[in-house]
């Protein structure tokens, strides 16, 4: 009975969001781990929340127009998808690459409802973005489009409405550019709008590295439930953007050897272990390309156009973008005897690929759970916005690792309690949706 209608409502799903193959891919992935919450739990098909929690609240889309350094009128789309409010003001990160399309965002605002919710944190779900490339622009072009953004986003947001934050393309530069036109266009300094923001203005220290040390925190948590841990492990880490950054600053000072690191033009192999100061140098700094890496360290070769999974190693975290990990190389980690994955990246892994390590036994850590320390350290963010306070990196980072431990713990007991031990996916998606859920059902229909 729960099976037909969670296929149903796939079905359904599938048929009114067409093109949105990110989508359907998000809602696939959670409804197919919720039979055994709903056969416990027949109140949420007998009110619709399956089909409540698909369908977003809210969506805006809206022309940016800007000029570029030539004086060229240039136009992008840009968008906000307010998915659920049952726990919060919507939250979740802008994404300004040219790949953003509204089928992306969704799964991203899909993602973020139960990633908010297993933080245990007060948060909504919802993503942005804009079909913008920020590669090769200018300091001035990027300000000017942040701008234009802002000038009509500012109105679908406040720090009890909505809270957006960083994402792919959207680090602290620009959520600096976005927060001060806010600021000129409402004429208050309403800190708790935006969260990434300065350190100085506002930030939370630790938010920066938030993200890259959860997954890490994370992995720990899985290897020491199987009686490991990381130091004098081999990682191959993919990106070397904000997350990969501090993920691999975060394993290297727990013992492990990180052989790569990745951007779109390909992968970096390092035997002798990434250097991370020229990483960031290269990456951070310069804003250059993986393969100025190589170019200036001895023993490193570059993998073009491929991603670091032929790489043999113990732990595995996917740290780019979506579907970057799919079933031949989820198989390649296995022959290669990889013992957990771990997703920094939103949905890197294929549905595919998720079934062959599953299927092989290696450990698994799904993204919404494995990488929500970024939106978690928001949420406190957010916590010291309100009191006017800033907390000590210690005090931040230590909250943090608090956060991680207990949303490795929620997923491994509700995996066990619904039937499928060490099925941390499972886990994470039927804590994060009975949470949400549960507040639904309490705000009655609508
Ligand atoms: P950044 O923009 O800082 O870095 C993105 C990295 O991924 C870059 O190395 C980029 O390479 C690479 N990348 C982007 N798109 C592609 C692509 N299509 N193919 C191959 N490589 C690509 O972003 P973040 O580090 O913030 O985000 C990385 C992932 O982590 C995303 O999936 C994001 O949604 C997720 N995430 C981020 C959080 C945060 O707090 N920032 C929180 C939770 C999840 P290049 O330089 O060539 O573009
Ligand atoms: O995907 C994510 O969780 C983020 N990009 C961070 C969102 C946030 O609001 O900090």
């Amino acid at each position: 009975m729960a099976d037909d209608r969670l296929e149903s409502v796939l079905q359904q799903v599938i048929a009114r969001n067409p093109a949105e193959p990110e989508f359907h891919q998000a809602v696939t992935e959670v409804l197919h781990t919720l039979q055994p919450l709903l056969a416990r739990r027949p109140e949420y098909l007998d009110q619709r929340i399956l089909e409540r929690v698909c369908e977003p609240e809210r969506q805006v889309i809206f022309r940016v127009a800007w000029q570029d350094d030539r004086g060229v009128t240039q136009v992008n789309r840009g968008m906000r998808v307010q998915f659920n409010s049952a726990l919060g003001p919507y939250k979740g990160g802008l994404r300004f690459h040219p790949s953003v399309n509204l089928g992306i965002i969704k799964f991203l605002g899909f993602e973020q409802i139960f990633k908010n919710a297993l933080t245990g944190l007060g948060m909504g779900g919802a993503k942005g973005g804009a079909d913008f490339d920020p590669k090769g622009r200018s300091d001035a072009e990027i300000m000017r489009f942040c701008q234009a953004f802002m000038t009509e986003l500012f109105r679908h947001i406040g720090d009890h409405t909505d809270v957006p934050a960083g994402d792919i393309g959207v680090g602290g530069r620009e959520v600096g550019y976005l927060f001060g036109q806010y600021k000129r266009l409402v004429n208050a300094f309403e800190a708790g709008v935006l969260t990434g923001k300065g350190i100085g203005w506002g930030g939370a220290l630790g938010r920066t590295e938030a993200t890259g040390y959860g997954v890490v925190f994370f992995v720990s948590h899985m290897l020491a439930a199987r009686g490991r841990s990381l130091d004098g492990l081999r990682a191959t880490v993919s990106g070397s953007g904000n997350v990969a950054t501090y993920a691999i600053a975060k394993l290297q000072e727990l013992g492990a050897t990180v052989l790569s690191a990745s951007d779109s033009s390909g992968s970096v192999h390092d035997p002798a272990g990434i250097d991370l100061a020229l990483l960031r140098q290269v990456k951070e700094v310069e804003r250059g390309r993986i393969s100025d890496y190589v170019a200036r360290r001895p023993g490193a070769t570059f993998l073009q156009g491929a991603r670091p999974w032929s790489i043999p190693c113990d732990v595995a975290l996917p740290c780019a973008t979506q579907n970057e990990l799919d079933a031949a190389d989820a198989r390649l980690l296995v022959s290669n005897g990889v013992l957990a994955v771990a997703e920094g990246a939103n949905m890197p892994s294929s549905l595919e690929a998720i079934e062959v390590l599953q299927a092989a036994g290696v450990a698994f850590g799904p993204a919404k759970a494995a990488n929500a320390g970024g939106v978690a350290t928001s949420g406190l963010e957010m916590q010291q916005n309100a009191a006017r306070q800033q907390w000590t990196f210690e005090q931040t980072v230590g909250q943090l690792a608090r956060i991680m431990e207990n949303i490795h713990s929620t997923c491994a007991a509700t995996a066990e309690q619904f039937g499928s031990p060490g099925n941390l996916l499972l886990g994470a998606n039927i804590a994060g949706f009975q949470r949400v859920a549960d507040a639904m059902l309490a705000h009655g229909v609508m």
